[in-house]
């Protein structure tokens, strides 16, 4: 209609600000809300040209098809695997992604989960939350962090910045990715199950699109019984019946894991595990970085709507 803004979709919650703002300048239909998501889309989104999604959620083809109109997918979210892209770029619609903003969080998130892996502060915590202690004896002895062999596998934006913080803990930093950088002083390793068997702990830190499947049964053995596997990446990059099944044998010593196969299901066996550490897929889960996000996504749309070239366009 003339003088209506323009219609946008939203596949999942963003921050309160954000939509706020997106209000002012948009019809903004959110389909996360409706009880019957395909009427909805049927009945109300036929003039929906961009849609905001998250990077973990992504769209589906058959989302992309019920809408006609569609020419924009933003994603709240710097991981574009739960886009089809090729498909987006079939049907003539951009995608544009929120990268930067996050890496640091992501980072941090990585050696929180490393540091309490190593350190057993998951099982310890519920030692003392247990009323346990000065009853019965405490966990046993951790591993140390500082010092120790590390193999990052996928040297891009996340794992440098995870690379930078591992230097302050003087650990021994290696990676294994597509190529070889020549501008870090990190040791590249070709082979991946020759980095885990060198390494102490294994972070994943590569894009889910180009690494499905790669920490497979033969990766986890060779990272071994002191081994421990970090994944902030996504859960497709691990065989999760192979972590579960290493770590129930006792072939890998322990896990740091932010991402899963089938979020937000878990599996069982992992929840009574103590050599574990679980987070729900928290990487860029902070105020700051989720605002950031949020204004980016902003300016995707804006510069969408204006006509103008994406600031963080992929497809
Ligand atoms: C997103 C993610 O931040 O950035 C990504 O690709 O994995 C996620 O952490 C999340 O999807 C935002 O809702």
């Amino acid at each position: 209609m003339v003088g209506m803004n323009p219609e946008i979709l939203l596949l999942q919650a963003l921050p309160p600000a954000i939509e706020k703002q997106m209000e002012a300048l948009y019809v903004v239909h959110r389909l996360h809300q409706q009880g019957d998501p395909a009427a909805y889309v049927s009945q109300h989104c036929g003039l929906i040209r961009a849609v905001v999604t998250g990077g973990g959620l992504g769209i589906k083809n058959a989302m992309i098809d019920a809408l006609p109109g569609l020419e924009a997918i933003t994603l709240f979210g710097v991981g574009t695997d739960a886009v089809d892209l090729d498909y987006a770029r079939e049907r003539g619609v951009m995608v544009s992604n929120t990268p930067d903003v996050l890496t640091d969080d992501v980072a941090d998130l990585a050696l929180g989960l490393m540091i309490a892996t190593l350190r057993r502060m998951g099982e310890a915590e519920r030692y003392v939350r247990s009323g346990a202690w000065g009853q019965s004896p405490p966990p046993g002895l951790a591993r140390r962090v500082s010092g120790k062999q590390v193999g990052i596998v996928g040297l891009g934006r996340v794992g440098k910045a995870i690379a930078r913080r591992l230097q302050g803990f003087e650990c021994a930093i290696r990676y294994f990715g597509p190529r070889r950088y020549d501008d870090v002083a990190y040791e590249y390793v070709a082979d991946l199950v020759e980095l885990a068997r060198v390494s102490d702990v294994l972070v994943l830190s590569a894009a889910g699109d180009r690494a499905q499947g790669i920490i497979d049964a033969t990766v986890l053995e060779a990272l071994g019984p002191d081994g421990v596997l970090i994944n902030v990446a996504r859960g497709k990059v691990v065989d999760e019946a192979a972590l579960l099944a290493a770590l129930q044998s006792g072939s890998l010593g322990g896990a740091g894991l932010d991402v899963f196969a089938d979020e937000p299901n878990v599996p069982a066996a992992l929840l009574d595990m103590d050599q574990v550490v679980l987070q729900p897929h928290r990487g860029s889960a902070t105020h700051e970085t989720r605002q950031a996000m949020g204004e980016l996504v902003l300016a995707n749309l804006h510069a969408f709507f204006a006509g103008h070239s994406l600031p963080t366009r992929v497809v």
